[in-house]
């Protein structure tokens, strides 16, 4: 069995010029992995703690280099363990979950390059608690591959404009190939940049790629993606179109905590102070106007009733996906599977800090029946497409990774092709 030589850390840049830790493990055998991490700018108040970057990268550089050299690269458990409980806190405040995630699946990457396998393939092993090595899934044939989930107008905290919900997004009908889908999404964004520009818009980008135009309101938003959508024409043909409500539908990440003020939520650029109840006719209205499927982080994480009565009236009708209210943990998981919360969960490597948690989670919203989104972070790297490798080791219902524009963003979305067309395709 090889061991982990040598770890080291140091600092990169990120999509927001923001700084943030590289970290390389090398096994004995000559095997490395290299691994970013991401950051988030809407982040839950559970979240595990990010140190800033060059103190992140001397605890790797030193205390946890000396917790795991000579340690078995395959035994991802008793690694993410052994920081888990060399830091001792619930939110890892003291070694940075950035510090650990960095080795956690820089681990994982340098053991599946140590066993010829690709990243997916090894994950799918942890996924399952295999023991025995062997590619899972090479030439397999279908499975069920994540659907994409294109964010492609920006507002909140990741954008200048006046929205304020953060994502609108369009999601390609899941029985859609993935190549096809892609294509999909680049039309449809193209689409939009060409309707903004002809409207007198800026056509400037959020951090997520998606367009940021000012004096919109969701309304807007919505129509003026629809109206993209209807302009679309599959390959310049006059008669290939995509039809909203078919081909595609809409999805927003409300991310209500960046504009909840005491308990109302503040629609500024509509002048409405609602509270939960008329935040949820809010959305009422819109569920009936346009193709909705998916409304995430509908209400901030600390108003549970707001939470309850939505999915209490509104579960049948759209996918309730948490974010913030979840953080990729399995013990606030718990708690909104008692009490019947949400349909879906997010799932954010970065916000829990190891594979092996990241992992449990992923197990526990299965077994409660629950649709899983893989997600990117707000400020990302393009070396960093772990979250591809992820989504398709768990066949994770979808993955969210901005708009297919960016490099940080379609590397991803890129990976995911690599995958499909040389694992998966015919
Ligand atoms: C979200 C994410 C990713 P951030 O809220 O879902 O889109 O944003 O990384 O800023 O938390
Ligand atoms: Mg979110």
């Amino acid at each position: 069995m090889p061991k982990i030589k040598d770890i080291t850390c140091h600092k990169v840049l990120n999509s927001r010029s923001e700084w943030t830790i590289e970290t390389r493990v090398e096994l004995d055998d000559g095997a490395v992995g290299t691994q970013t991490v991401p950051d988030g700018a809407s982040t839950g108040e559970n979240e595990a703690l990010h140190l800033e970057a060059q103190k992140a990268a001397a605890v790797v550089n030193d205390p946890l280099k000396d917790l795991l050299v000579s340690k078995n690269p395959f035994n991802q458990l008793e690694i993410d363990t052994l920081m888990i409980d060399m830091d001792g806190t619930p939110n890892k405040r003291v070694l940075g979950g950035n510090s650990i995630l960095s080795v956690s699946l820089a681990v994982s990457n340098a053991a599946a390059k140590s066993l010829n396998l690709q990243l997916f393939e090894y994950l799918h092993v942890l996924y399952k608690n295999n023991s025995v090595f062997k590619p899972a899934y090479s030439k397999m044939g279908s499975i069920n591959f994540p659907t994409p989930v294109f964010n492609i107008l920006n507002g909140g905290k990741h954008a200048d404009n006046d929205l304020s919900f953060q994502e609108f997004m369009v999601i390609p009908a899941k029985t859609t190939p993935y190549p096809k889908q892609l294509e999909m999404g680049v039309f449809v964004y193209n689409s939009l940049h060409k309707l903004l520009v002809s409207q007198g818009y800026e056509s400037g980008v959020g951090d997520e790629g998606g367009f940021a135009p000012q004096g919109f309101t969701t309304k807007k938003a919505l129509t003026t993606i629809k109206q993209a959508v209807e302009e679309v024409r599959v390959d310049g043909e006059k008669n290939n179109r995509l039809v909203l409500g078919k081909d595609l539908f809409l999805g927003m990440d409300v991310a209500a905590e960046s504009f909840h003020v005491g308990d109302r939520y503040e629609i500024k650029e509509e002048s409405l102070k609602l509270d939960h109840a008329q935040l949820s006719s809010y959305y009422g209205d819109l569920l009936q106007q346009y193709p909705i499927i998916y409304l995430e982080d509908p209400f901030y994480e600390n108003d549970i009733e707001g939470w309850e009565h939505f999915y209490q009236n509104y579960k049948q009708k759209v996918m309730i996906v948490a974010d913030d209210l979840v953080v990729t943990n399995a013990k606030y998981l718990k708690a909104a599977i008692k009490k019947n919360l949400a349909s879906a969960v997010i799932i954010k490597p970065n916000q829990v800090g190891t594979v092996s948690e990241t992992l449990d989670f992923i197990r526990l919203a299965k077994s409660a029946d629950m649709s899983t989104i893989v997600s990117h972070r707000s400020g990302d790297t393009p070396e960093d497409t772990f979250i591809s490798d992820l989504a398709v080791a768990v066949e994770a219902d979808f993955i969210k990774s901005g708009s297919p524009a960016r490099g940080e963003r379609v590397a991803k979305y890129n990976r995911l092709l690599d995958i499909f067309d040389n694992f998966f395709g015919s």
